[in-house]
């Protein structure tokens, strides 16, 4: 305030500090810190983990995505405490703000902030999802790309020969077919380490959807419908297979396990469980194997295969009499 008397011309507001550097500054050292500590501290720890090459390139897609995110949320939130801290109106300041009529350098930077962060997006989107590994291309019923590894009808160990797992669904129970090991079937998902799988995911009865969790393989479920996804094991560990699509009363509990194992070890396994099944008679018993299945012609697989194996649905768990791998 001023004691002289100012009728015609107020004098001017001291100059303004330059806030949009200050801004800038600030800004600059939140988005680095926040963006080096999801990167290096938080991406290991993000789902769906790192057991395979598909799980590995989502954990990667949502820590590209929260690095991408973080400054912009950093800069409407440091905005938002700036303008609290700095701009309030002060005790007995009754006056309204000084009117701006545009500015080219905000309109500019906003103009080409804005454009940047959704051409990124899409670009990045775009390519992830279409790429080998992606939900776009990799799956379905005619995938764009395959897996690289050799087709074969019979897989051995350590070769580059893709393991063929079908997946079947059915309330409410998951079961698993090697056709690689004369079509036997069982209520565990074994995998080899290191080693491309392809799954061929179909259901008997309703929409399922087959989640395994670890692996980030997620591949619905359809009756008369052969539905491709691949993966390729990178660690050995536990597997948690989980219903991801309502399909009746007990859908909650339409879940088993799974393991991966070294590839000798799932050799023995494989063939161990075939001529188990060929000498108990399930493999007689079972419909020859097929990329999908009439469920009105197919009663033996929901009904003589809790008789003759144990395995049973969602009433009660089949735990395998000697299982070589559990932890
Ligand atoms: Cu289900």
């Amino acid at each position: 305030m001023t004691t002289e008397p100012a009728p015609t011309s107020p004098a001017p507001p001291p100059a303004e500090p330059r806030h949009g550097r200050r801004l800038l500054g600030i800004w600059l050292v939140l988005a680095l810190a926040a963006d080096l500590l999801i990167w290096f501290a938080w991406k290991p720890h993000l789902p769906p983990g790192d057991m395979s090459d598909a799980a590995r390139h989502q954990q990667f897609d949502i820590a590209v995505l929260a690095v991408s995110a973080a400054p912009v949320i950093i800069f409407v939130l440091l905005y938002f405490a700036y303008s609290l801290v700095v701009w309030r109106a002060r005790p007995g300041d009754e006056d309204d703000g000084e009117p701006i009529y545009g500015h080219t350098k905000v309109q500019v930077s906003w103009i080409l902030g804005t454009t940047v962060i959704v051409l990124w997006l899409f670009v990045f989107g775009t390519v992830e999802l279409v790429g080998p590994a992606g939900a776009g291309a990799g799956q379905g019923p005619s995938p764009i790309w395959k897996l690289a590894g050799a087709q074969s009808r019979t897989w051995t160990p350590n070769s580059n020969t893709m393991l063929e797992v079908q997946v079947i669904g059915q309330q409410w129970a998951w079961t698993y077919r090697y056709p690689q090991f004369g079509g036997m079937e069982s209520s565990e998902l074994m995998l080899p380490v290191n080693t491309p799988v392809t799954f061929h995911v179909t259901s008997l009865d309703a929409i399922h959807s087959f989640w395994a969790y670890q692996l980030g393989v997620k591949a619905d479920a359809n009756p008369q419908v052969d539905n491709v996804s691949y993966v390729t094991p990178k660690t050995l560990g536990s597997v948690t297979v989980r219903c991801n699509e309502l399909c009746g009363i007990w859908h909650g509990a339409m879940f088993n396990y799974g393991h991966v194992v070294s590839p000798s070890a799932f050799r023995t396994w494989a063939g161990g469980v075939q001529a188990t099944e060929k000498a108990d008679g399930v493999l007689a018993d079972l419909p020859p194997y097929a990329l999908t299945y009439d469920p009105t012609v197919i009663p033996q697989l929901g009904a003589n295969l809790p008789k003759i194996d144990g395995i049973t649905g969602a009433a009660g768990y089949y735990y395998p009499p000697s299982d070589p791998v559990t932890p």
